[in-house]
Formats: C-alpha cells, structure tokens, sequence
C-alpha cells in the first residue's frame, strides 16, 4: 500500500482487518518497522479519537510523530492552482507539502468538507494536491467525502462482536441540527458494501427523505425510509447524523423520532449499538442506550488504535 485515502487503495480487507486484530493482541511485534522514520498528522479540523489513535499507532511502530494544526499553527494554505495569492492564504500547497514531504516519511491529513459546493467537495482536492506534491504516502484522517480509518475500526469492531456468521448491519440516519459531512456514512457503506459483496454481511441503509447518500457511496445497499423495518432483526445499528447530499449541505429535517432509544434497540435482535463519536448525548442516541451493554462506542473509539496501526503497517512494509 502507498496511499490510504479510500477502500480502493486496500488489496485484501480481510487480511487488513486480521492486521487490526494482531497488533490488538501484540502491539508492539513490529517496532522495528518505524525505526528512524517519521509521521506528520495534519489537522485541518478538530480531532480527539483520530488524533491520539493515530498517534499511539505509530508510536506502536516505532515512528517518530510530529503532530500540526494547519491554518492555526502554520500559514493558511492555498489549493488552488494558478492564482494569485493576495487573499487570505500565505502559503502554496504546492511548497508547503513538499517541505513536509522532506521531513515526513508519511503524511496524514484530516481536512473535512466545507460543505457548501458539492463539486469541490467531492473533488478532494485537499487529499490530492498532498498525494501530488509531497512525493511520500498520504493517509486520509477524514477528508471531505471520506473516513476509511474510521471504517476499517467498524469492520474490526464488527467482526469482534458479531454473534452470527452473517449479520445485518444497518446505518440509520440520527437527527442533528448542525449540518456535518456526508464522510462517515459514505465510508461506512463503501466498506459495508463490499464485506456484504463478499457475504460478510447483510448491509441496509434507513435515512428520511432526502438524505441519500451520492450513487458511488451507497452502491447495492437497500435503503428504506421505514426505520422499523430496518431495525426489526439487526445485529448492529450504525448512527450518524449526515447533512443532505441532494439539497447540498442542508438540514432538511431535525425529526426527533429518528434518535435511537431503548425502544427502538428492542426490535433488534439483541443488536448493538454504534456510532463513530463524537456525539450528543439524547439528541441523535439516548443516555440509557450509550449507558447500556449494548452500546459499542468505546470499544469502537478503542479500535481506532489497531485500525491505524494496520494501515501504517501496510505502508511501512512495501514502501515504493
Ligand atoms: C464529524 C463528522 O460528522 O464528519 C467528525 C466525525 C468523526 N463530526 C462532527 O463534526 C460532530
Ligand atoms: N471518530 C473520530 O474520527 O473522532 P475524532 O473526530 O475525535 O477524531
């Protein structure tokens, strides 16, 4: 692997996600991988689990870390190409991830959407300028349509707690009055799309009108706007609350019946709950659900560690 920016950069999920389990159980069997070498964490964004996972993976594998706030620490970045620079950004992309291409051996990048032109979003163009000019392997952190660390940490999750060969995992749209990407969710079906292609699991989508997620990222998922037919029977329900992709950006309904409660976990079948968090407590999920043992955040939150620490493995074992 050089680049980790989505599913597609990944040969074998299953070997990656039994990559995951390893380091769980043997952290640190491969220190000598980072010896002498150095990760950069690139935050363009807030960050608490992505930020200290990532770090402690590393850490795991013997890499130096060096760790920036970008536009607050360092100069405001320029993407663009060909423009003249007489705004509010002191620095190029092109300059800025060339010279941390010189001090880093790997670059991770979280850079969210800014969620008001859909093109520009779905263009990732943060992800690419870097992947372009700083000529060493780039892992995406959250980028603007993406979150395949977070994915690869509910695929391990999943297969940890799963208590049937081929569960049915859904991802329910929760309410939020604050308009938040699309990336987790769409990461959350690539990923769920292809363990359900592979017969892992059954995968469907339930969300309220207007809320589907662009054709690439729900692929073959059934989707429903009946909440409680895509409950009756699951194993795990996946909450996130995701702003419109059709009506870009907006917040087209609040509806506080779509928050998960106890009465909705006991339609499952004993079913877990998940949720990547941050998240607010009895607007999107119940205090008795998070509180219960069918909650799986913290294990979730805590397998962001072995989920990183694969993907730096994988691109520490075959640099180009
Ligand atoms: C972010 C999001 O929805 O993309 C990060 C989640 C990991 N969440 C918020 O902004 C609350
Ligand atoms: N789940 C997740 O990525 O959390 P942070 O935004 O705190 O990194």
């Amino acid at each position: 692997m050089h680049n980790f920016l989505s599913l597609a950069d990944v040969t074998d999920l299953d070997a990656l996600i039994q990559a995951g389990l390893n380091a769980k159980a043997s952290p640190f069997a491969d220190q000598h991988l980072g010896k002498n070498k150095t990760i950069g964490l690139l935050f363009f964004n807030s960050s608490l689990r992505t930020r200290l996972s990532t770090q402690k993976a590393a850490q795991n594998l013997g890499l130096n870390v060096m760790m920036m706030n970008v536009g607050q620490d360092s100069w405001g970045l320029e993407m663009e190409e060909g423009v003249l620079m007489n705004g509010d950004k002191a620095e190029h992309i092109r300059e800025a991830a060339a010279v941390m291409g010189r001090y880093c051996n790997i670059l991770g990048i979280r850079a969210f959407a800014d969620l008001k032109d859909r093109a520009t979003d779905y263009r990732e163009q943060v992800m690419h300028q870097f992947a372009r000019y700083a000529q060493v392997p780039i892992v995406n952190l959250e980028s603007a349509t993406r979150h395949p660390l977070q994915s690869l940490a509910d695929c391990i999750t999943i297969e940890e707690a799963k208590t049937v060969a081929r569960p049915k995992v859904v991802l329910t749209w929760l309410p939020h009055f604050k308009p938040l990407p699309q990336a987790v969710a769409n990461s959350f079906s690539e990923w769920m799309n292809a363990r359900a292609n592979a017969g892992h699991v059954e995968f469907v989508i339930t969300h309220p009108e207007g809320y589907d997620l662009a054709p690439e990222f729900k692929g073959n998922a059934r989707v429903t706007h009946n909440r409680a037919e895509a409950f009756a029977g699951a194993d795990f329900i996946y909450g996130k609350n995701w702003s419109s992709y059709t009506h870009y950006g907006q917040v087209l309904t609040q509806d506080s019946t779509w928050a998960v409660t106890m009465d909705d976990m006991a339609e499952t079948n004993n079913g877990k709950f998940m949720h990547c968090l941050p998240v607010r407590r009895n607007l999107k999920v119940s205090d008795a659900v998070l509180d219960s043992p069918q909650s799986l955040v913290i294990e979730q939150a805590a397998n962001r560690e072995w989920s990183a620490q694969a993907v730096l493995r994988e691109i520490l074992k075959n640099p180009r």
